[in-house]
């Protein structure tokens, strides 16, 4: 059976097959990634009503990648303390924001407590609205400075009010690529360990992948297929994250960028390669909201939130530190010929906008 047909008959594909996916063109790859969207999700497009905090930039781990850590180009340390944390949640929840995703650097400074208190003042106030917080590598790194366990870390998570996890800090999993990138930070093994452990608990996280600098196709299906598989023993995946790298003010020298093509291309073979991670976001972030659109016909299904603040990516030069305007997101959408559908932060339906 050819590569398309096994396509068409929904049958897996392994890694060989999924580097080959590159070869076909890019709108025989949409047509078939948006084959497979339509079935799960027809013409709607997810998105939800966010905000994203970043309490600190302090950060003990070094990432050729990140223009946001102040322990490389950026000189300005920041930390905040719960109560501006709190005064933000305030704002954003007077705004109408539902979910809180909330991504630290690896500071050394403040011990567990200055992580799970925030989290739990929050949950006090608010206990009905999500918190999204803690990635797989902020937990790895509360571990090593702190002597705890990833259970302990977890539990802590829980008891504290943390509903769900974000997708960062998976980054690349090919181990050259890993230690070139980010040597030292959590490593695939343990990133998929402490994922497995917290879908064990019960509970639902995201994936990430960034792509476009020195990783290859290859490294790219490789990353997939880990996914793929730990999503087969748990279940636990929402959605599946592929972040465009952003290039300004880091240390990490790319010589080529990924054209639009590539970048579509990718999506879609998300799509086709992760039959088991039900949302494929177009994060908007590092993809732009030109081609995040576009996405929508190449397999994406959500176009991530409104996020009203944005420190990580657009340290690295996107366009994203302002968030999105509820009224315009929905209508970007709409032209664009797709459904817009609020979603809450486990992808229940909210509001759709027909
Ligand atoms: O893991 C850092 C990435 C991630 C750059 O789970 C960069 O719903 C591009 O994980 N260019 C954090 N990316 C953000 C993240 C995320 C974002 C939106 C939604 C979700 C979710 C998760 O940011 C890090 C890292 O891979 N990042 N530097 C850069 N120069």
């Amino acid at each position: 059976m050819d590569l398309i047909e096994k396509i068409k008959n929904r049958i897996r594909l392994n890694q060989e097959e999924g580097e080959a996916l590159y070869e076909l063109d890019l709108f025989t790859l949409g047509e078939l990634a948006d084959e497979i969207r339509t079935e799960k999700f027809g013409k709607k497009s997810y998105f939800n009503i966010n905000r994203h905090i970043n309490p600190t930039n302090v950060c003990a781990d070094i990432c050729k990648f990140c223009a946001y850590s102040a322990s490389r180009k950026n000189p300005n340390q920041y930390t905040m303390s719960h109560e501006e944390i709190l005064a933000i949640v305030d704002n954003s929840v007077s705004l109408g924001a539902k979910e809180m995703h909330i991504v630290s650097a690896h500071n050394p400074n403040d011990g567990v407590e200055w992580y799970m208190g925030a989290f739990r003042k929050i949950k006090e106030k608010y206990p009905k609205l999500h918190v999204k917080a803690m990635t797989a590598a902020e937990i790895d790194f509360l571990t090593r400075e702190y002597g705890i366990s990833y259970d302990e870390v977890l539990d802590l998570m829980i008891e504290s009010g943390v509903d769900s996890m974000p997708g960062g800090g998976a980054e690349i999993f090919d181990e050259k690529v890993r230690e070139y990138l980010c040597k030292g930070k959590v490593t695939s093994e343990q990133w998929l360990d402490i994922h497995k452990k917290w879908h064990e608990r019960g509970k639902e996280s995201n994936a990430t992948m960034l792509f476009g600098h020195v990783e290859s196709r290859a490294n790219r299906i490789d990353h997939m297929i880990r996914l793929r598989n730990l999503q087969d023993i748990t279940g636990g995946f929402n959605a599946f994250i592929p972040l465009v790298y952003q290039r300004d003010n880091n240390f990490l020298k790319v010589k080529d960028f990924p054209t639009g093509q590539e970048i579509l291309k990718t999506y879609a073979i998300s799509r086709i390669m992760l039959d088991n991670i039900p949302h494929l976001k177009a994060y908007w972030v590092t993809a732009s909201i030109n081609l995040a659109l576009i996405a929508q016909e190449f397999g994406a299904d959500d176009l991530d939130g409104t996020i009203e603040k944005e420190s990580i990516q657009s340290a690295a030069g996107a366009k994203s530190s302002h968030g999105m305007n509820l009224e315009e997101f929905v209508a970007l959408i709409k032209n664009s010929g797709f459904t817009p559908v609020e979603r809450d932060s486990l992808y229940n339906e909210l509001r759709v906008y027909e």
